[in-house]
């Protein structure tokens, strides 16, 4: 078959998915409790519809089921995350056996299927117990969580090859520290950046210690959402504000993940308004000496930036927004359900940059995917007809096999998601599977797009 796109010997073609919105069996087989459990508990009315993480998609039980359907559908890979609050339910201390079982079953089914496991240490999931002693804004954390990851290389190390410190660790601190989307709800700037800090360090010290591990062909990263800033104009002021907007939001993690050091500008930025986190002798070293092996992108939505229409109060909080204001592009295309942009080609743009910028690092696509909301309305034939979805990863890879072309390291490409899964605040609001799930019963069915990427992994190209 002649193909127009054709990727790279042994692309990885699979989906991402992370433990809290899979698993359910929230308070079953030992699980200790997270932030998440916590926070529906307290406050229902801030989730979609008042719907909790107790079941979501209920992978503890069909995680068989749900592997075959992966083998039926083309993946050589999945992405998981283990929920810490399982494996370790207080955060520190004992390991729970009833989840390394689950886990160890898991990898094993993955492997049994040709399936190679890519997992993922932490999305989102701070065990309470380390929450209520301050989370990340604590350092005594960032040693619970590297004992935490040294019990899963342990445990896992022996099969999986592929690991990952933090999805998206940009995410809980502008939700849980600057825009009051998550837990715990703190607006205050520079606790959100000692909270940053503090994964950056901890994100160094666990690829520290599986660098001194002898697992053959081991891998270890950091999956970011990098999130284009494209400036309004060309005009000075727009161009410093869509600057500062990349430092603050992608370069913030990116820059010492990769490079092994912060970008001296931010540094400068938040010294000058006495906003540095705490920090202790020898983080930098410790940065500098262990950088990713791999990078996970996620990528959604781009950034349109404009300078700031006016100069913020002198008296209100310092926050990142100081030094820009996001701009509504006319005329730019909109998934309208999620209200995010969809401009497919900024996963190019991120590729070239990684290629120019950041010693084009062996990366892949680790999230990229359309919500959709009340997605029955497309059921023909006892099927979801989601030529939408077809045609956004499409337009997609259609930008990364230019990258790949251009001599961009990417090797792959994850549909956010296997399955639609409960996903936050936004609960079952928007759909992302291949596979959809029913939110009573829980019977998976296949979407349109679970074929095409079947044909597309199959044949490697289209
Ligand atoms: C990413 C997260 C995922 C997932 C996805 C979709 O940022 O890593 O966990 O939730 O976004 O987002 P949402 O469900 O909010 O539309």
């Amino acid at each position: 078959m002649s193909l127009q796109y054709k990727f790279p010997e042994g692309f990885w073609w699979g989906s991402a998915t992370s433990a809290t919105q899979i698993e359910g069996a929230a308070d079953e087989g030992g699980k200790g409790q997270n932030i998440w459990d916590y926070w529906y508990q307290t406050e229902p009315n801030r989730f979609f519809d008042n719907v909790g993480p107790e079941s979501t998609s209920d992978f503890y039980h069909l995680y068989k089921e749900d592997i075959r359907l992966m083998k039926e559908i083309g993946h050589n890979t999945f992405r998981l995350s283990i929920s810490w609050s399982r494996l370790i339910p207080g955060g520190r201390g004992e390991v729970n056996p009833e989840a390394v079982t689950f886990y160890n079953n898991v990898i094993d089914e993955l492997l049994a299927n040709d399936i190679e496991p890519f997992v993922n240490l932490f999305h989102f999931d701070m065990p309470l117990e380390l929450q209520n002693e301050g989370g990340w804004e604590k350092r005594d954390v960032v040693e619970a969580y590297l004992q935490y990851a040294k019990e899963c290389f342990r445990l896992f190390g022996d099969r999986v090859k592929k690991w990952f410190t933090f999805n998206e660790p940009i995410v809980p601190v502008e939700g849980g520290y600057l825009y009051d989307f998550h837990y715990p709800n703190v607006v205050d700037a520079k606790r959100a950046f000692q909270v940053a800090y503090h994964t950056i360090v901890a994100h160094a010290k666990a690829v520290e210690y599986f660098h001194t591990l002898d697992i053959k062909d081991g891998q270890i990263g950091i999956i970011l959402n990098l999130t284009p800033s494209y400036p309004r104009s060309k005009n000075p002021a727009d161009l410093r504000a869509s600057r500062i907007a990349d430092l603050f939001f992608n370069r913030s993690f990116l820059d010492p993940a990769v490079l092994g050091e912060y970008p001296e500008e931010l540094v400068e930025i938040l010294r000058e308004h006495g906003q540095l986190p705490v920090t202790r002798k020898g983080d930098l070293e410790l940065i500098k000496n262990n950088t990713a092996d791999i990078l996970g992108v996620n990528y959604y939505q781009p950034r349109r930036v404009k300078a700031k229409g006016h100069l913020p109060n002198p008296y209100s909080p310092f926050m990142p927004d100081w030094f820009f204001d996001n701009y509504e592009m006319p005329g730019r295309k909109m998934n309208k359900y999620r209200g995010w942009e969809i401009y497919e080609k900024g996963i190019y743009d991120i590729m070239i940059n990684l290629k120019e910028n950041y010693g084009n690092i062996e990366s892949f696509i680790s999230e990229n995917g359309m919500g959709v909301q009340d997605e029955d309305r497309f059921v023909e034939n006892g099927e979801i007809q989601d030529d939408y979805r077809i045609e956004f990863i499409q337009e997609h890879l259609k930008w990364l096999h230019k990258a790949i072309e251009e001599g961009c390291n990417a090797k792959g490409y994850h549909l956010w998601s296997f399955m639609d899964n409960w996903s936050w605040m936004n609960a079952y609001k928007n759909r992302y599977g291949f596979v959809s799930v029913d939110v009573e019963t829980k019977k998976r069915t296949l979407k349109k797009s679970a074929y095409w990427i079947r044909d597309v992994s199959n044949n490697n190209g289209f």
